[in-house]
């Protein structure tokens, strides 16, 4: 019996507050022109575009806290996102097209209150330079997109970016980061007292993409979960991706990122993922963007040559 696939609900999220460099608001529109719509179609899947969402004003607006810039702009965000997130979840794969990476305080919020409402756990792989796990105490910037993870982990300093405190927080231990080289000295404190799973470019470096991923596949397996991924563009080399504002060399390579998103495909538990930080203010020809529009074709399966079929996971059972 053949599965049926998914629809994709494509959903622009134009948000560049969470960031001091200015372009990503571009970023939602640059994936449109470089064809990710035509391509997942090329792949049998049948997508809607929901357009770009624009953020409801809230009243009263929350008082920020520490350091943080901007907090009651991602609030606003925040709080349209996560029930639009939740909402989509319930109708197929949604594909949140950033954007900063404060996108992912809705988008994995929305997820997770998805997941816990089938009975499913929601883990996260975040695929990123950074760990943003700084809340607005330890954060030197001041800068949102740095405080994602510890946002949707239920971290109180950041409650205040949801309508209530979150029902469904990530529990940091599922929350799987891959590509890190680049973390603040607090930040560092917290990832270890949450047990956040951190696999540094030292880990890559010895043992490649395929152990490291694998582990985290076979424990969503084990669990029946669901699995989020979120892709900051920083997680590539600035060489393969130059279109983002924080550049960290030493990124991974057009392959490995092409064999984690095969390997996410054949698991077949991959239910939502953000393209993130994509400023195309700041690329070459469109090379960025095309390549966030080919990694996302290799996670829904465009091979190179036929490979064996697997068996389908139950992505394709319940959505
Ligand atoms: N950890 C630093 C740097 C940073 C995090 N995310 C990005 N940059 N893109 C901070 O600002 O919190
Ligand atoms: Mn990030
Ligand atoms: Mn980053």
């Amino acid at each position: 019996e053949k599965a049926t696939p998914p629809t994709i609900h494509l959903l622009g999220v134009p948000v560049q507050d969470g960031t001091h460099e200015k372009g990503c608001l571009m970023g939602p529109d640059a994936l449109r022109t470089a064809g990710l719509r035509d391509t997942l179609e090329g792949l049998g899947f049948d997508c809607v575009d929901h357009g770009n969402l624009s953020p409801a004003a809230i009243d009263p607006m929350p008082a920020g806290k520490g350091n943080a810039l901007q907090f009651d702009a991602i609030a606003s965000w925040t709080r349209t996102l996560a029930p639009k997130a939740y909402e989509m979840a319930k109708n197929g794969f949604p594909l949140f097209m950033g954007g900063d990476h404060s996108l992912s305080m809705g988008s994995v919020a929305g997820m997770a209150r998805h997941a816990a409402e089938e009975g499913r756990e929601l883990f996260v792989l975040w695929l990123d330079a950074h760990t943003d796990f700084n809340t607005p105490l330890t954060s030197e910037s001041g800068n949102m997109h740095g405080m994602s993870v510890a946002a949707f982990c239920g971290l109180p300093e950041l409650s205040g970016l949801y309508e209530a405190p979150l029902d469904h927080p990530v529990n940091p231990a599922q929350v799987h980061m891959m590509g890190i080289r680049s973390i603040d000295q607090k930040e560092r404190d917290l990832l270890r007292r949450h047990h956040v799973k951190i696999n540094d470019m030292r880990v890559l470096d010895e043992m490649g993409v395929i152990r490291p991923l694998m582990e985290l596949i076979d424990e969503v397996k084990s669990r029946n979960a669901m699995l989020h991924v979120s892709l900051d563009v920083d997680f590539l080399d600035p060489e393969i991706a130059p279109a983002v504002g924080t550049t960290v060399p030493g990124g991974a390579t057009l392959r490995e990122a092409h064999l984690i998103m095969e390997l996410l495909h054949e698991s077949g538990y991959v239910s939502s993922l953000d393209l993130v930080e994509l400023n195309p203010f700041l690329d070459h020809r469109g090379k960025t963007a095309e390549l966030l529009t080919d990694l996302t074709a290799s996670l829904f399966g465009r091979t190179i040559f036929d490979r064996p079929t697997r068996r389908p996971g139950p992505r394709h059972r319940s959505v």
